[in-house]
């Protein structure tokens, strides 16, 4: 292998293990310098650190309380001034003493591994020069049966670093294990590669190669100069847009919902309309596109269709209540005016209820300093532990009512079903517990998550998310009892919605968004590089005949940017009609089949219908049939079903972007539907008549995307 022209300073502390001997003797024969250095030295200033390409500390062995912290600020300046640091193995552990960022990795130690190790690069991070010269999502840089000394963050995430790939053994894909890491203060750059390296033991010629080439690759890119990629940790909104153009050109990101920058979305938390600005803060894990560290994305928008990324507005504390996220919760302004976070830390096993507050008009957040603000679930029921929480008990919908607070906490009683457990509180900082406001029988899931209680004066609507679905019950609520009287009980939405969130709007409405989950792998989605997106907000609200009602927020009818379509057609049997109409739509329908007849609507049809999607009506139900909505295997190619009422006649309020199809249905019912047509092309949209003749009245419009980047 050729030279490498970098002139490196390797660190050290007292004396060189033979792994450091070994690395930093392979690193004299490769680069153009090496020289060795004792961080004492550094740390006197004795060295004059800009003679050097790139520093490297490469250390196998437990920092063993060394204490490096004086070594920061000679090696923080360097890198602030465009000089390059390397801290592979544990010598990433020292972050947080050399002032590189406050959140250290969590875990450290040695692995037996077995099996090959390597990395799984993010999709964000395709183009970063690391990855130079290797092929493919996965690539190895360790031999089986070695020894591996590792620092990576596991349960925690770094405050700024950015994640360039997890860990991968074997075949397991390990993306908890976040080992590679990249920092970028001032001019410089400092690389953080905790794992599957090793010069003392690197295994047959071909490991070897391929070990030395990715370590090549950081000290190369370290002593470079060049403009860095994409960061998936932004900090200002014009790096969320450079994120959303970079992930701009995927056909299954959606051009007028709510989305992810990049990265994972679920649950809608702490949704309010602040200063004539609506906020929808949500579940967010800026390390990649799964479940993990969870912290509070945010996007405003000044009109409801329209929105903005703001920089991440909570995240976990290490050694706090919420060192393993903070969970779902609500916005409330407290009495005084000032706005409030009641979210749900989460700590080892423990889950309890925490509060923030803001004094800068909801743009950061101080975590109130006697959280958690209740100490422990209530001890008079029996609440369901299980593998992962001593007490299941989280997420929080607040409200204000006779002077009092009220608060909603999710919940699961032992052998009886989930629960809402209701709280009272003269101040948001101190409850009562008053008892479960309704608890659910067989068949309504053993944990509710996510409860909330919505007002529409006579009656309250209380919708809860089991896991599977969100249930409704539509009644009376008696908060002194304190007991939910049921008139009337049904699902939400039919499909993929959940953990929904309603925001109240200053003109009285009650405006809901729910998290649309993917409906394909989870290779799929690391591959995409984002997953999760919000749901169209929907008016709720109690129809004329008592029953729930369900309607698009009255404001995305300013997003119609082309109405392509307007006709009442009788269609005899069999009879196929394109629409003039492509892409990101909106459709309304009304339709009338004859019996034994079945109207569909095709939608993200490809030209000539080798993947299309079939929404059809057959007088009883509205079926969404995936079977040929995707020639990708890792698309979820199951049916979706909603009864509706209406005796042969429905009316239709479609919404298709991207990945996803919302279907209203007279107002009351909905179904939400995600596809993955592997063709850019596939746009189109027709109607036909099976089985009888159908009369049908269509609209349609071809939707504006909300986002500057487009998507
Ligand atoms: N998601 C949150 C929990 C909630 C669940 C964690 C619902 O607080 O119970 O991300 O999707």
């Amino acid at each position: 292998m050729d030279g490498i022209p970098v002139r490196v300073a390797c660190l050290y502390v007292a004396e060189l293990t033979s792994e450091q001997r070994a690395a930093y003797d392979w690193c004299a024969e490769t680069a153009a310098r090496a020289d060795r250095i004792s961080l004492d030295v550094v740390a006197d200033s004795a060295v004059d650190l800009a003679a050097y390409d790139a520093v490297w500390w490469h250390r196998d062995r437990p920092l063993d309380g060394a204490d490096v912290r004086a070594a920061g600020e000679p090696l923080s300046a360097y890198v602030e001034n465009g000089g390059g640091l390397l801290l592979s193995l544990r010598a990433l552990a020292a972050v947080d003493q050399l002032g590189i960022d406050p959140v250290a990795p969590d875990a450290t130690g040695v692995d037996d591994i077995t099996g090959r190790a390597g990395m799984l690069r993010r999709s964000l991070h395709d183009d970063h020069p690391a990855f130079e010269t290797f092929e493919g999502r996965r690539f190895f840089t360790r031999a089986p049966d070695r020894e591996q000394a590792f620092a990576r963050y596991e349960r925690v995430v770094p405050d700024s670093g950015d994640v360039l790939a997890c860990s991968v053994r074997g075949d397991a894909d390990l993306v908890g294990h976040r080992t590679l890491v990249e920092w970028t203060p001032g001019a410089g750059q400092v690389i953080g590669a905790g794992s599957a390296l090793g010069f003392r033991d690197p295994g047959d010629y071909e490991d070897a190669m391929r070990h030395e080439q990715f370590v090549r690759n950081l000290l190369a890119t370290l002593s470079s100069s060049r403009t860095r990629g994409v960061t998936g940790r932004p900090a200002t909104t014009e790096g969320f847009t450079q994120l959303r153009e970079y992930l701009a050109d995927d056909h299954h990101r959606p051009a007028y919902h709510l989305s992810p920058p990049a990265n994972w979305l679920n649950d809608p938390n702490g949704l309010i309309q602040y200063d004539g600005e609506y906020h929808v803060f949500y579940q967010y894990n800026p390390s990649g596109p799964f479940h993990g560290s969870i912290h509070w994305g945010h996007a405003v928008s000044e009109d409801l269709v329209h929105w903005r990324d703001e920089p991440v507005a909570l995240a976990p504390t290490p050694g706090g209540p919420d060192h393993d996220g903070c969970w779902s919760g609500c916005a409330v302004v407290d009495d005084d005016g000032t706005p409030t976070l009641l979210y749900t830390g989460g700590e080892g096993h423990v889950q309890l209820p925490c509060l923030a507050t803001s004094d800068d008009d909801l743009q950061s957040w101080t975590k109130h300093h006697d959280n958690p603000i209740i100490e422990e679930a209530p001890t008079d029921i029996d609440i369901l532990s299980t593998d992962d929480w001593e007490a299941e008990f989280r997420d929080h919908c607040v409200w204000r009512d006779d002077g009092y607070w009220y608060q909603l906490i999710g919940s699961g009683v032992t052998e009886v079903g989930g629960t809402a457990l209701l709280y009272r509180g003269e101040t948001l900082r101190e409850w009562e517990y008053v008892g479960p406001l309704l608890t659910g029988d067989d068949g309504h899931g053993t944990v509710w998550e996510c409860p909330e209680l919505l007002d529409f004066g006579e009656k309250q609507l209380l919708h809860v998310s089991n896991y599977d679905e969100v249930r409704y019950f539509l009644g009376e609520a008696d908060l002194s009892a304190p007991e939910f009287t049921t008139d009337y009980e049904g699902k939400l939405d039919y499909g993929a919605f959940y953990a929904p969130q309603s925001l109240s709007t200053d003109d009285g409405r009650e405006l809901t968004f729910g998290w649309l989950p993917e409906a394909r792998g989870m290779e799929a989605q690391w591959e995409a590089g984002w997953s999760g997106l919000m749901s169209l907000p929907r008016e709720l609200d109690i129809g004329d005949d008592g029953r729930l009602r369900q309607r698009p927020a009255a404001e995305l009818a300013t997003l119609r940017e082309r109405h392509a379509e307007s006709r009442e057609l009788g269609l005899p049997t069999d009879a196929h009609r394109r629409l003039d109409l492509e892409g990101a739509a909106e459709l309304q329908l009304s339709v009338d089949v004859s019996p034994g007849g079945t109207f569909e609507l095709g939608v993200c049809e490809s030209p000539a219908l080798s993947e299309r999607t079939a929404i059809r009506y057959d007088g009883e139900s509205v079926v969404v049939d995936r079977s040929h909505s995707s020639q990708d295997p890792a698309a979820d190619p199951g049916e979706q079903r909603m009864p509706v009422d209406g005796d042969g006649q429905v009316d239709l309020h479609v919404f298709v972007d991207g990945s996803v199809i919302e279907i209203f249905a007279n107002e009351h019912r909905c179904l939400t539907s995600r596809v993955y047509p592997t063709r850019a092309d596939a746009t189109g949209a027709s109607i036909r008549a099976l089985g009888g003749p159908v009369d049908v009245d269509v609209e349609g419009w071809e939707l504006d995307s909300v986002w500057p980047a487009g998507r």
